[in-house]
Order: structure tokens, then sequence, then C-alpha cells
């Protein structure tokens, strides 16, 4: 059975796990799932009760979470991979970075974007003016510590490769642009992030996203 691979363009997650796909050439089936919607729906829930996307669904396993999917995939079709090696070490440098992501720049990037820009201007509702500080002082917090981690490591984790850390952070990161986030005083995230977006898998992930938010800007003001 060919893997399938649910999830939402716009989600971040569900990015990171396309573009490890692509750079593994490993083939899949998408399964587009829109977050919010396909994932309530009773269907999706009896396979993924987590009700999030990414999922993926293969002959031996049905997962959610984008760093579990990610490390499995290269676990089982591109063992020994630079993106998550067998390395006791390197291994760890990895998982410490993933866990620490979901605290400060999941919730400092994605949160911040869905409280301050997504609900009030979307979903019509407006959160209290402390919740946004909070989330945006996260979100500064993260920034200054990612950019001195870069001062002294090419790559998030502190590895020597590129791994699956990079490409969960990138895909928050990339966030930014849409709403004029000004980088330029983090130079280490910009050198970073551009050698990044350098590859061509990481692209192709972002294509789609690329288009709807485009059509996004220009036609309402939800990223302004
Ligand atoms: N920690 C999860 C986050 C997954 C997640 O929050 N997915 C969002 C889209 S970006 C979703 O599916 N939300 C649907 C919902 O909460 O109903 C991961 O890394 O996969």
């Amino acid at each position: 059975m060919i893997t399938k691979l649910y999830m939402d363009f716009l989600s971040q997650p569900s990015r990171a796990v396309l573009t490890v796909f692509l750079l593994g050439k490993i083939p899949v089936e998408i399964v587009e799932t829109r977050a919010h919607r396909d994932t309530r729906k009773e269907e999706f829930l009896k396979i993924f009760e987590a009700g999030t996307v990414p999922a993926i669904q293969d002959d031996n396993i049905s997962l959610y979470e984008s760093h579990a999917i990610m490390e499995y995939l290269i676990d089982k079709y591109r063992p020994n991979d630079k993106l998550f090696p067998q390395n006791l070490i390197i291994r760890a440098k990895i998982n410490s970075y993933l866990h620490w992501h979901h605290n400060n720049v999941r919730r400092g990037i994605h949160g911040f974007l869905e409280y301050s820009r997504f609900m009030p201007r979307v979903m019509g509702y407006q959160p209290s003016e402390d919740v946004v500080n909070f989330l945006r002082e996260i979100k500064v917090k993260t920034l200054e510590f990612l950019d001195k981690k870069l001062e002294k490591n090419e790559f998030v984790a502190g590895t020597e490769n590129m791994s699956i850390a990079d490409i969960s952070c990138f895909c928050e990161i990339v966030q930014l642009r849409f709403i004029g986030e000004d980088l330029s005083i983090y130079p280490h995230i910009i050198r970073w992030k551009k050698s990044i977006w350098a590859l061509p898998e990481i692209q192709n992930s972002h294509q789609t996203f690329l288009k709807i938010m485009k059509n996004i800007s220009q036609n309402s003001e939800i990223l302004r």
C-alpha cells in the first residue's frame, strides 16, 4: 500500500511531513484534508482520534503528530538518512529541538498568528490583549533563542547536517513573512532560512500554500 498522507497545505506540520516524503523520494498519496473541518468528521476521527493533520496511513500503522511521522518515515524508508540518523547523540539533539518546538516555535509563531490575526479577522472573535501579548513575548523569546543558536550552529538542532528539526522549524518561521515581521534583527535566522529555502523540495511543498496566501493577502486584510 502506498502511504497516504492526510494533509492541509495551509498547515505548517503538514508541509513539514510532505517535505520529508519529497526529500526521501518516498512514494506518497496526498489526501487533502481541511484542518478544523474534515479533521472533525467521524470517518477521519475513526482512524485518527487526535483529529489533526498531518496524519499518515500505511500497511503497518495509522499515525498522527508530525514529528513522530517524520521519524517513522525516515526509519522505515531511509534508515540512517542524515535527516534523522541512527546515531544516539545526533538523534537526542534532534529530539531535544523537536520537543522544545511545540511550546516555543509553535506557540510563539502559530499561536501568535492565530490569536492576533486569524481569530479577530476570520472568526470574528477578539482574544484578550493579555493573551496576545503573552504569545508575542513567546515569539520574541523564541526568535532570540533561535538566532543565538544559529550564530553558533549551522542548523537549529546543533547538528552538522540539516535534519527534520530544520524542516519543522522552517515551516513555522516562513509564516512570519505574511505579517511583515522584520527578521533583519536576526541575521543568523535569515542566513539559515535562505539555506533551507534553497531546497527544491521545500519550495515544492510550499507551492500551493504560497499561491493561497497570495490570493488571501491580495483580497483581504487578514494578514496585514
Ligand atoms: N503537534 C501537532 C499539531 C497538529 C495540528 O495542530 N494540526 C492542525 C493544523 S496545523 C489541525 O489539524 N487542527 C485541527 C483541529 O484542531 O481541529 C503536529 O505536529 O502534528
